[in-house]
């Protein structure tokens, strides 16, 4: 399953955001380091469900009268300070569990209220354009040490004949998440020597931040929206390419909302509605959230999730299904499973995404849109019903 990582400094909302978005009960709190051991859930991303092209819904657990909500996996993981690579804070413990991400949601505290180090300061006291960049510089900066300390061992096995940088250099950063492409990717990108004796401090940080920007790509939150100028966020959209304006805070509400039965809302709806009985202080925060995503269009946690996937990952949805013409599997569900795949992948690389079995015996596949069989090469596009036909299906 893919996997998103919630990454910041303390304080700034990431376990409420994990809360709302899995739903999960977990500590939040307004103090640094609430968060010390990291909370896995899953969380899911929003798309048009295939069934809006059939003469009735699917039906399906997770989907909403058309609206698909399709499974990743959410991480929250401890605050990060400055310093944090040398191990000040909880920064390199923080630091390995990012290493299973594929992708980094940068949450900030865009109201200003708190500090570098996460603590409570006067709303709007502290400028949290000075926090855009120290996640990625924490990061590169960790993995430039990783690869500084086993530099020693690359350079006594580059003395053997049968030595090669990409295969050492993938050994040591895989655990990260980089593979031989990414590595080799990034050893093209940059003019590197040879010989690892000759590289410079310069060359192995060049080599951390590539591989970081290729296996951990960031975009980033600005949270707790409700309170903050708008002129914090235009000053935080001119600092980075993407900046996504969210209340997590406004989103875990709004979820309450629904699990209690008071309120009509479907996450990454641009409004809501109230259908049960509530207090009149209940109403009053409930519409003040509504100014919020009347302003920008939604919570944006939902938004967030989705920007990372579907923009930053560059994934598709695919549903395979056993009959074309119905879109249903063995029992007759419609459009049972759906699938995040990276833009690219052929309808063998959705069958191994379903079993491996199915992928071993894969004969053909058939496009259940438009009732054709497609070859193993075709590129499938989001949204795409597919049947495939293999021996073990
Ligand atoms: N105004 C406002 N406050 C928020 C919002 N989201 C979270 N908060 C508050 O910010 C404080 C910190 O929230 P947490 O979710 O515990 O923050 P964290 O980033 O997980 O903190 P650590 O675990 O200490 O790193 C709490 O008091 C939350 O209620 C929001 O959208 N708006
Ligand atoms: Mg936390």
């Amino acid at each position: 399953m893919l996997s998103i990582a919630l990454a910041g400094k303390p304080n700034a909302g990431k376990s409420t955001f994990y809360t709302a978005a899995t739903m999960a009960d977990v500590d939040v709190a307004n103090y640094p380091f609430t968060t010390v051991d990291p909370n896995r859930g899953v969380a899911t991303v929003r798309t048009e469900c295939p069934c809006l092209e059939l003469d009735e819904r699917c039906g399906n657990d997770r989907c909403r009268a058309g609206t698909r909500y399709v499974p990743i996996e959410l991480l929250d993981v401890a605050g990060l300070v400055p310093g944090a690579h040398e191990g000040r804070g909880l920064g390199n413990q923080f630091l390995d569990e990012l290493t299973n991400a594929d992708a980094i949601l940068n949450v900030l505290d865009a109201s200003g209220s708190t500090n570098a180090e996460g603590e409570p300061v006067e709303e709007g006291s502290h400028d949290p354009v000075g926090d855009v960049e120290f996640i990625e510089s924490e990061m590169n900066q960790w993995l430039a040490g990783i690869i500084e300390r086993n530099w020693e061992s690359i350079e006594r096995k580059s003395r053997s004949p049968e030595f090669d940088i990409n295969d050492a250099l993938t050994d040591l950063l895989t655990g990260f998440g980089a593979t031989t492409a990414d590595v080799a990717a990034c050893l093209r990108s940059l003019e590197y020597p040879n010989d690892p004796i000759q590289w410079t401090d310069a060359d192995r940080e060049t080599l951390a931040e590539a591989v970081r920007a290729r296996t951990k790509p960031i975009i980033l939150v600005a949270n707790k929206i409700d309170s903050a100028p708008k002129a914090t966020l235009e000053r935080l959209r001119s600092a980075a390419e993407t900046v996504i304006p969210a209340t997590a805070d406004g989103e875990l509400a709004l979820r309450r909302g629904v699990e209690a039965g008071v309120i009509e809302y479907n996450p990454g709806d641009e409004d809501f509605e109230i259908t049960g009985d509530i207090s009149d202080a209940q109403r009053a925060g409930l519409e003040q959230i509504r100014e919020v995503l009347r302003e920008y269009g939604g919570t944006g946690v939902q938004r967030a999730l989705n920007a990372a996937v579907y923009d930053l990952l560059d994934h598709i949805t695919a549903y395979p299904v056993q009959n074309e013409t119905k879109w249903t599997d063995a029992q007759g569900n419609v459009l049972p499973d759906a699938f995040l795949l990276p833009a690219g992948s052929t309808p063998t690389d959705l069958a191994a995404a379903v079993h491996t079995d199915i992928a071993e015996g894969y004969l053909h596949a058939v496009d259940g849109k438009r009732k054709r069989r497609i070859s193993e090469s075709y590129e499938l596009e989001d949204g795409d019903v597919i049947k495939i036909v293999s021996t073990a299906s």
